[in-house]
């Protein structure tokens, strides 16, 4: 009897050593969609021997909802630099080990010393994974029928009710993303886009209802397919998206023609960063999966592959001429004066754009 138990009890006691090793094999990772190399994911298991299960939201608000709520089993997560900024205060994240990161030093100092002052102090907490902007995504030949002279390099192809109503029949979509769509709004009407100021937050309001008859759908993924399908006209969007849907076109040879702006009035340059949550079950794998990212040749293939810019100048010569010299992917010193970036909304101020952004969402 006396055999048996101990037979039991390490039989047990194997069971769990090995469900340990497992989980020291496994790495969760949670990214935005549409937003990793081809073979980004299948390279590092297969460097390493460890299995990635990897998620994708479209939304950094959904992404906030299962961080904070903690036990959201993940490793990496991919917040924007204001969503990362407060779920640090929060305490969401753990620490960087920096020694674990030898390839932090391929990242560009000037870029960081920028995170570092808007969201990370100390860029303790979160690596640049990519960045982008939030600009004018169109159907080119749609728009020019129904308007032949579209400002489309303006906000105004949104929010003056004149133009945006012309595009109303070929489908509009706006990103559901509202501490993105307000700086915009406020851009349009000349006040400071990541203004913090209520009564100015609340002039933001019209401009969104004047907008919202003629918008189909808001949402921060469909518009890619919709776009490249010919499905929609117009949409307020990401950069690398847009440039994704255009290529989409071009491999379906639709002759669809989809093209990108970022507006003259001004417009988000946002950056998504790699954190790892404080209750990370792998911090170790999280830790070598950062690392591999930071590697030249690994962010090069992916900036490749989604037309995002990365933080990486060492990975420069590896990118593909026609993105590292899109003045809309790695904009120019002069399209930079046009750029502003945002910082997180404190409680109440949330709670007056929650409010809104609902009203604009329902129409009502
Ligand atoms: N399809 C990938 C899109 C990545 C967009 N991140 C944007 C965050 C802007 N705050």
């Amino acid at each position: 009897m006396r055999l048996m138990q101990s037979v039991v009890l390490v039989a047990a006691g194997l069971a769990c050593a090995a469900a340990a090793l497992a989980a020291d094999r496994e790495l969760n990772v949670y990214n935005w969609s549409d937003y990793i190399g081809e073979t980004t994911i299948s390279d590092f298991e297969a460097e390493t021997g460890i299995k990635v299960r990897y998620d994708v939201f479209d939304s950094n608000d959904i992404l906030e909802t299962k961080l904070l709520a903690g036990q959201s089993g993940y490793d990496v997560v991919v917040p924007s630099g204001n969503f990362l900024a407060r779920q640090i205060q929060a305490g969401a994240f753990q620490a960087l080990d920096k020694s674990k990161l030898q390839n932090f030093d391929n990242l560009s100092p000037e870029i960081m010393a920028d995170v570092a002052q808007a969201w990370d102090p100390d860029n303790s907490h979160g690596i640049v994974y990519m960045w982008g902007t939030t600009g004018i995504g169109y159907n080119v030949e749609k728009i020019a029928e129904r308007m032949p002279d579209a400002p489309v390099d303006s906000l105004r192809m949104l929010f003056d009710p004149e133009i945006v109503s012309r595009f109303a029949d070929c489908g509009i979509h706006v990103l559901d993303a509202a501490d993105e769509v307000f700086p915009a709004a406020l851009a349009y009407i000349g006040e400071k886009p990541d203004s913090k100021d209520p009564d100015v937050l609340r002039k933001a309001e019209p401009v969104l209802m004047a907008m919202r008859p003629h918008i189909a759908k808001f949402h921060s993924s469909e518009y890619i397919n919709a776009l490249a399908n010919g499905d929609i006209c117009l949409a307020f969007g990401w950069s690398g998206d847009v440039f994704q849907a255009s290529d989409r076109a071009v491999e379906a040879d639709n002759g669809v023609e989809v093209s990108y702006t970022i507006p003259e009035e001004g417009a988000l340059m946002w950056m998504d960063m790699m954190a790892i949550p404080v209750d990370a079950p792998n911090p170790e794998a999280a830790h070598l999966f950062i690392d591999y990212i930071m590697r030249p040749k690994v962010i090069a293939e992916a900036t490749n592959y989604v037309y995002y810019a990365n933080a990486n100048p060492s990975s420069d010569s590896m990118i593909e001429p026609e993105i590292r010299e899109d003045p809309a992917i790695y904009p120019t010193p002069e399209v930079m004066q046009k750029l502003y970036i945002n910082t997180p909304y404190g409680r109440s101020e949330q709670r007056l754009i929650n409010r809104i952004w609902t009203r604009v969402k329902t129409g009502q």
